[in-house]
């Protein structure tokens, strides 16, 4: 299987974390391709070390892998410095790491905007992570941004900083009521960081391409998840990129044709982070239990997750719209303990059913849960490996998630360790 994509088939935390790191054996590349240090993805190595990765790819658990940072992702590069630092730290061989020069940056007025439009937008705010993401792609999109090559030579870094920062300080942070900020200082700070930066960054695409062509491995690691596309997701309650498989071609410059897999990762049941609609979404005690069972918070930020139950909708919406051939469930060992699991089907809305996602926001912000209701398992699931060793009503609940989906289940999680999966064959 030469190009991989992995991707998260709902609202971001599913476990890809997890599941890159089970592949990583088997890939020889691992590339980030959208997003930046607003992902929080968790490794647990099998020694019972717990990772946060938040710029680096998953792969770098695994010793043997290439790991990029492709033109897709916005990079932060003191958030990236840190953590190859705390990796090292570590005993982790970070000279495997390669950056798109074509990457952007995440520079201190991108910070500041991120807070600073959060406030301004109230109880309309999107919740994000305050770490410059959406301020980062609005400047690369509008032909302003600031890219990792760009710490290769100091005069250009200084003259896009000195366009920047005049309307930044002369616009934005006037109308913010922001304190301008220092050209002279934040070279000086960039440029401190291009000197330790310097040997990670190539040309990614033709080091993918010619990987391809040699036959090796490479596997396309989402972050964030399909309902937190710009295009496809909740929007505006959605992440500044494209986090689903399309967007891989785009951060990464493999082209579609390479891909001959891609993987969903999914949980047993539902959570969102930040504002916007959640059909699925509890409110009551089985709410708090998920939240408490699944330990469901945030990796960067720390805040509490919504929790709620799967939505095949959004399972659905997610296997057709990114193309995907194995799906993973994570979690199923939360589940654990309950009489009966819903499953919600379709949706209600305004009286009429809706299989499919429907047309318009408003829409769906009025979306009422239809569910089928599934019989519980009370055994420990956590030893199991093989599909016979799971009880017979978490067999069938799995298998009508499939059913649901329209797509295989694969692998499914029960327990946040890299052993810890059934694997169906
Ligand atoms: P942003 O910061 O501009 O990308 O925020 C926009 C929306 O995207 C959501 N978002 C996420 N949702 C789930 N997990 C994410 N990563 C962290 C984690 C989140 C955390 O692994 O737990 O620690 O809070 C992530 N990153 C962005 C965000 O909540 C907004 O809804
Ligand atoms: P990511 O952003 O998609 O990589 O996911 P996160 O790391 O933010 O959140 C997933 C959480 O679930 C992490 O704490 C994982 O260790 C944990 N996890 C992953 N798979 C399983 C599983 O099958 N069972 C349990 N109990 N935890 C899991
Ligand atoms: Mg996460």
């Amino acid at each position: 299987m030469p190009a991989i994509v992995l991707i998260g088939a709902q609202w971001g935390d599913e476990g890809k974390g997890k599941v890159t790191d089970l592949l990583g054996a088997q890939v020889d590349y691992v590339v980030r391709y959208s997003g930046g240090n607003n992902a929080g993805h968790t490794v647990i190595t099998p020694d019972g070390q717990r990772y946060a990765l938040h710029l680096m790819p998953s792969g770098a658990l695994s010793p043997n892998a290439v790991i990029v940072i492709g033109n897709g992702v916005v990079v932060d590069p003191k958030v990236l410095l840190a953590e190859i630092d705390g990796l090292a730290e570590r005993g982790v061989d970070t000279s495997r790491l390669r950056i798109s020069g074509d990457a952007h940056l995440i520079m201190p007025h991108h910070r500041a905007l991120d807070r600073v439009v959060e406030r301004y937008l109230g109880s309309a705010r999107i919740g994000t992570t305050g770490r410059g993401i959406g301020p980062a792609y609005g400047d690369k999109v509008a032909r302003m941004g600031i890219r990792a090559q760009d710490l290769l030579d100091p005069g250009i870094l200084r003259k896009k900083l000195e366009l920047v920062l005049r309307e930044k300080n002369q616009i934005m942070f006037k109308v913010y009521n922001r304190k301008a900020l220092d050209v002279d200082a934040v070279v000086e700070e960039y440029l401190a960081y291009a000197e330790r930066l310097k040997p990670y960054i190539v040309e990614t695409r033709v080091l993918l391409w010619d990987a391809l062509d040699a036959g090796k491995t490479v596997l396309m690691e989402g972050a964030q998840a399909t309902m937190l596309d710009m295009d496809h997701g909740t929007y505006p309650f959605v992440t500044s990129s494209n986090p689903t498989a399309a967007g891989a071609c785009v951060g990464t410059g493999i082209p579609p044709t390479s891909i001959d897999q891609v993987i969903g990762v999914s949980k047993a049941y539902t959570t969102r982070v930040g504002a916007g609609p959640f059909p699925t979404e509890l409110f009551d005690d089985h709410g708090q239990h998920l939240r408490k069972i699944g330990h469901e918070y945030g990796t960067t930020t720390g805040r509490e997750r919504r929790c709620g139950w799967f939505d095949a909708v959004v399972g659905r919406y997610a296997v057709r719209l990114n193309g995907i051939t194995d799906l993973v469930i994570t979690k199923l060992d939360v589940l654990t303990g309950l009489d009966t699991v819903p499953i919600c089907v379709a949706y209600e809305i305004d009286g009429v059913r809706h299989d499919d996602m429907p047309a318009t926001q408003t829409a769906y912000h009025h979306a009422k849960p239809i569910y089928e209701e599934l019989p519980g398992w009370w055994e420990d699931i956590s030893k199991a490996r093989a599909w016979e060793d799971l009880p017979s009503n978490a067999r069938r609940y799995i298998l009508r998630v499939e059913e649901l989906c329209g797509t295989r289940v694969s692998v499914v999680g029960v327990g946040p360790g890299r052993e810890e999966n059934v694997i169906r064959t």
